[in-house]
Order: C-alpha cells, then sequence, then structure tokens
C-alpha cells in the first residue's frame, strides 16, 4: 500500500532554495535535497556500488551478520519506518528477522514513488511482512506510520547509510531529537554512522575515478536548467571533494572554471561565478566510533549495541528510547 502525503516539494520553494542560496554574498550552496530527485538518486544508487565507496557494502554487511541480535532484542516490535529507505533493500535482513518473531509492518518513507514501488517490487515476496509506504517527509511520515501501531507494539526506525551525516551536527542531533519526540520509551533507531579514516580513502570514495560522483553533484546544476529554467552550462564547472579537518567532513563543492553569468528564468535571478569560485552542493560528516552513544545521549536515547564492520570503518547503532 501506498500513502500520499505532501511530498513534492513546491516549484516554488526549489526556487526560493536556489536563490538564497546563489545569492550569499560568501559561499555559495545549494542544499543538498535536491541532489535526490530521480535523476539524482539513480546516480547515488551507481555511487553504492563502485570499488572506491565502502560505505554501503560496510552496512550491508553488519545487517546480514547481526540482523538476529538485533530481532532478539527487539522481540516486540512489529512496526519498521525507514527514513529514506531508497529501494528497501537494506532493511531486508531485519525484516526477515523481526518477522520470525511477529507480524511486521514496515514502512518505507520516501518523497520518491518509484522508490517505494521499488521497495514493494524488492520486498513482497516476505512472509509475515505488510508494506506501507509513505510518499512524504520524514518526520510528517514517522509520525503517521507511528500512529499506526497497536497496543503494547514497538517501533524501530533505521535511519542507515550514514544520511544523518548529511546534516550539520548540530542540526543532526536536533533532528534525532524530533524523531524521539514521535517515539515511545522502549522503542528503537537503527542509526547508521561512517566512521574518520584515513584520506587516502575518504577522497576518492566521494571523488571515484569513474567519475559519477562528479556526475551526481552536477545533475543538481541540471535539474536547475530542467525544472526552473537556468542556463548553467555543466561543462564550465568541476566536482571538487575536499577533506574539512576541523568540522570532519567531506565537503562537495563544484568550482567555477571561469568567470561566468548564470541566469536562472524561473527563480527570477542573476548571479555571477568568478573562476575558482565554488558552490557547496553537500556536507558528509565522519565519526568517532564513541560519538554515537554520546548523540544518543544529548537527544533521549541510549545507545544499547553497536556492530563495526572490519573492511571499512563504519558503525552500525542501536540506539533505545528512554
Ligand atoms: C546519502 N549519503 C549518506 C551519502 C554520503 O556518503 O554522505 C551521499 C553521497 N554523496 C556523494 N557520495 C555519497
Amino acid at each position: 500500500m501506498l500513502i500520499r502525503g505532501n511530498a513534492t516539494p513546491a516549484v516554488n520553494s526549489f526556487a526560493e532554495d536556489v536563490r538564497e542560496g546563489l545569492g550569499k554574498s560568501g559561499q555559495k550552496e545549494l542544499p543538498s535535497k535536491y541532489l535526490y530527485d530521480e535523476v539524482g538518486s539513480a546516480l547515488f544508487e551507481v555511487i553504492t556500488k563502485l570499488p572506491e565507496y565502502g560505505l554501503t557494502r560496510a552496512e550491508e554487511r553488519i545487517l546480514r551478520g547481526h540482523s538476529e541480535a538485533v530481532a532478539d532484542r527487539l522481540a516486540s516490535h512489529g512496526i519498521v519506518v525507514e527514513l529514506g529507505s531508497g529501494n528497501g533493500r537494506k532493511a531486508r535482513r531485519i525484516l526477515e528477522a523481526l518477522a520470525r518473531h511477529q507480524p511486521t509492518t514496515y514502512c518505507p518513507i520516501e518523497i520518491s514513488p518509484t522508490a517505494l514501488e521499488s521497495c514493494e517490487r524488492e520486498l513482497g515476496d516476505l512472509a509475515h511482512v505488510s508494506i506501507v509506504g509513505f510518499e512524504t517527509e520524514y518526520l510528517d511520515g514517522l509520525g503517521r506510520a507511528v500512529a499506526r501501531r497497536r497496543p503494547g507494539e514497538g517501533v524501530v526506525v533505521l535511519f542507515l547509510g550514514s544520511s544523518i551525516g548529511n546534516f550539520d551536527r548540530d542540526p543532526g542531533e536536533d533532528f534525532l531529537r524530533k524523531i524521539r519526540q514521535e517515539l515511545e520509551p522502549g522503542d528503537a533507531l537503527m542509526l547508521g554512522t561512517d566512521l574518520e579514516k584515513p584520506l587516502a580513502q575518504l577522497i576518492p570514495a566521494y571523488d571515484d575515478s569513474l567519475g559519477v560522483t562528479a556526475v551526481f553533484s552536477r545533475s543538481l546544476l541540471a535539474r536547475i536548467n530542467r525544472e526552473l529554467g537556468g542556463d548553467f552550462d555543466l561543462a564550465r564547472f568541476e566536482h571538487v571533494a575536499l577533506y574539512n579537518g576541523q568540522d570532519r567532513r567531506i565537503e562537495m563543492h563544484l568550482r567555477s572554471l571561469e568567470n561566468q553569468k548564470v541566469s536562472i528564468e524561473g527563480a527570477n535571478f542573476r548571479t555571477t561565478l568568478r573562476r575558482d569560485e565554488t558552490i557547496w552542493t553537500e556536507s558528509c560528516h565522519k565519526y568517532g566510533p564513541q560519538e554515537a552513544s554520546e548523540m544518543a545521549e544529548r537527544t533521549g536515547f541510549d545507545c544499547v549495541a553497536q556492530w563495526l564492520d572490519n573492511e571499512w570503518a563504519f558503525a552500525e547503532n542501536l540506539f533505545v528510547a528512554v
């Protein structure tokens, strides 16, 4: 079942966000959420398969190896809500394990109807699992999924893939607090956090040899051209992934290769870019292994378990709402 919500950010708010981000007097920026339209999400799916990007495979190994242990701790949790499920593939092991204890409802939350349809295709064969997808923003969907709980039934929220890392640290914790507000004590949150690692490994993960991440980043300019009537010449921008050691994050930027003017008719906006000036498109924060339990403590959870991958520094953290 697919329940539609207020998913589609209005063209107006896209235009407004673009105008605001590119109109800044200092560092120009574009909100990374606009990278994940149908085209960007398909490109991100390819990124997850790249040899340089070990994050997704690390998380899959952990989930494959430890889903039974998770399910044993969460035996009364019959509702699984995944924030940003993509095609739902990562939830399979957890759902299989939980459904061995009781019938389970899987609620993927996505702004993309195509992703929700692939969840149904990907997971429709699971015994004792019913799928109720919500095409809406994360917190709206979470509230609606939680409202389906029966008396005594627990909820598990999956926020996987280190998506928390795409928030700045303080707003990320605010978001965890908002998740907590939707939950009851004893409900759980599985939170994936990508860990700090040597730059020789980290930089290529965000600047791969095939250039897929560069295309992904530039796809945001193509989206502005398509949806807002922009005239970005994509060939005049180069993808840059740099590590900000103070904030412990990868920053993805698009660097202007020359002095240029850009006009975005649908946003009623014009700007100029100097040669080497950048547009900041995404941040990917990295964590210390102990940082998740500190975040849990500050946001109303207890980190009751953590699993690490042996090949790629990544942590899957199990939080329980206190
Ligand atoms: C979606 N998110 C967790 C990815 C990351 O690693 O932060 C986004 C990404 N951007 C470029 N490569 C991956």
